[in-house]
């Protein structure tokens, strides 16, 4: 898509292919293809520099986290002690599953090596000799590709004994889950590794100070670490030419949902769901937009109001929702909201990792309220009852997948409490499955 843009007003401008730069060629994936596209340059100019102020480097670029909560990668980096004798270590959540969300696995699928470029540059950084890759194992194509990407950088000197002759010794370990969301929670996820069930640990400690096998662990998004290479080889300047001034660089949106086009989308932060429309060919022919999620389910919902908000995490927080994985999920006026929101909750009753009370209890309860409201069992009173559940747990939960399922029940009612209505005075859905083609 990129390479025919070249008209100058066109809204296709706004695309900066970066990572997805050459996803269109033949056989993306393999190492003869990603040095032929500056690949590993970046982690010779890393490897030139000492780690700390590699470290320096990467924070005064700005890049902030992809996987959702957009922490400064760099200041998590400064967070690993240096000089305490234990082993450090970096794992990549390649564990993605947030609904809507679908941009590392694509990525990895496509371009693996950007990835294990940015690993090697942030373990010679953080002084780590060993990394993992926990990837979900449903996508066993990716596993397989990733498993021949890591194969091909040991025998090319990227990984093993002294890199590129610099003194550093890494292994990377791709490990496959099993499926389960929690285990993209940050702490769950170093639980699963370890090989015990996924549960998240309380925090503090934060896995920079007691992490995998209690040592300090920098835990980074596939497409954050992805990211380092880039700024590395091109500079932290073209980085924060990008994007806006908290929130600088390019980003992959996944776009998905009653549009024209759906798909990965990369272009800066800050730029909005309307020009990513206009760029994409819009909602399917005919049709509005009703609602839509900056970053998956766990974001609150916007509207068609919202059309103008910047997509970066200023910009989105101030409209009142997060910025999170940056999926765009977009209905149309065929979507029942109530319909949309007990599916999501019934996901977040299944994922439900069950260790408190607050999410376990409240989301099966969420569940059933909502399915009676959809059937038109519903009472003015079970409305009531939605917020209190989900106020019992926003806040109070665990870990954010409470305030993820919460999140929905709280936007929906903000700005669709007349169709929960309609449907209890109306005795059932007014909405006819058939003509949405997401809710059959
Ligand atoms: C050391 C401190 N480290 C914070 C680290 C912390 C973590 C990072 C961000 O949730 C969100 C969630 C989902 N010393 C530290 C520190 N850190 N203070 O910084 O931490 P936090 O707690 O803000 O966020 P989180 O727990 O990582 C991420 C939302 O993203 N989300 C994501 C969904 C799912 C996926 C997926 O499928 N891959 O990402 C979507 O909205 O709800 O709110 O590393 O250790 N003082
Ligand atoms: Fe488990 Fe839900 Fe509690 Fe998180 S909030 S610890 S997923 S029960």
């Amino acid at each position: 898509l990129a390479a025919e843009i070249d008209n100058e007003t066109s809204p296709e401008k706004l695309l900066s292919p970066v990572l997805s730069a050459f996803w269109d060629e033949e056989k993306p994936w393999t190492l003869e293809t990603y040095r032929r596209h500056e690949g590993y340059e970046g982690l010779r100019k890393a490897l030139a520099m000492a780690p700390d102020d590699l470290i320096a480097y990467v924070k005064d670029a700005g890049l902030r986290g992809r996987g959702g909560a957009g922490f400064p990668t760099g200041m998590k980096w400064q967070f690993i002690p240096q000089g305490d004798g234990k082993p450090h270590y970096l794992v990549v959540n390649a564990d993605e599953s947030e609904p809507g969300t679908c941009k590392d696995i694509p990525l990895l699928f496509a371009n693996p090596h950007s990835l294990i470029e940015g690993i090697v540059i942030a373990c010679y950084a953080i002084r780590s000799s060993h990394a993992f890759i926990y990837l979900r194992g449903e996508v066993v194509p990716v596993l397989r590709r990733l498993h021949e990407a890591v194969r091909e950088a040991y025998a090319a000197g990227y990984l093993g004994k002294n890199v590129l002759g610099s003194g550093l010794d890494l292994e990377l370990t791709v490990h496959a889950g099993a499926g389960a969301y929690i285990c993209g929670e940050e702490t769950a996820l170093l639980d699963s590794l370890e090989g015990r069930r996924g549960q998240p640990r309380l925090r503090p400690p934060f896995p920079a100070v007691a992490g995998l096998y209690a040592c300090p662990t920098v835990v980074n998004n596939v497409e954050s670490i992805a990211s380092v290479p880039a700024i590395l080889n091109r500079g932290k300047d073209w980085f924060k030419s990008m994007g806006s001034e908290k929130s600088p660089g390019f980003t992959l949106y996944s776009l998905s949902g009653h549009v024209t086009n759906p798909g990965q989308y990369e272009a800066p932060l800050g730029i909005t769901l309307r020009q990513l429309l206009d760029m994409s060919g819009g909602m399917r022919a005919g049709h509005r937009l009703k609602f839509w999620t900056p970053g998956g389910s766990s974001t609150p919902m916007f509207t068609d109001e919202h059309l103008d908000v910047p997509l970066d995490y200023e910009g989105v927080g101030a409209a009142g929702s997060m910025l999170g994985t940056k999926a765009l999920q977009c209905f149309d006026e065929t979507t029942c909201v109530v319909r949309a929101v007990t599916r999501w909750t019934e996901f977040y009753a299944h994922e439900s990792c069950g260790k408190c009370t607050p999410c376990r209890e409240g989301t099966y309860w969420l569940v059933q309220l909502l399915r009676d409201i959809e059937a038109g069992k519903g009472s003015m009173g079970d409305l009531d009852k939605l917020n209190d559940i989900a106020d019992n747990i926003n806040g109070k939960s665990f870990c954010a997948l409470g305030d993820g399922a919460a999140s929905p029940i709280f936007s929906s009612l903000k700005y669709f409490r007349a169709e929960y209505e309609q449907h209890i005075t109306g005795r059932g859905c007014p909405f006819d499955p058939a003509k949405s083609t997401l809710w059959a």
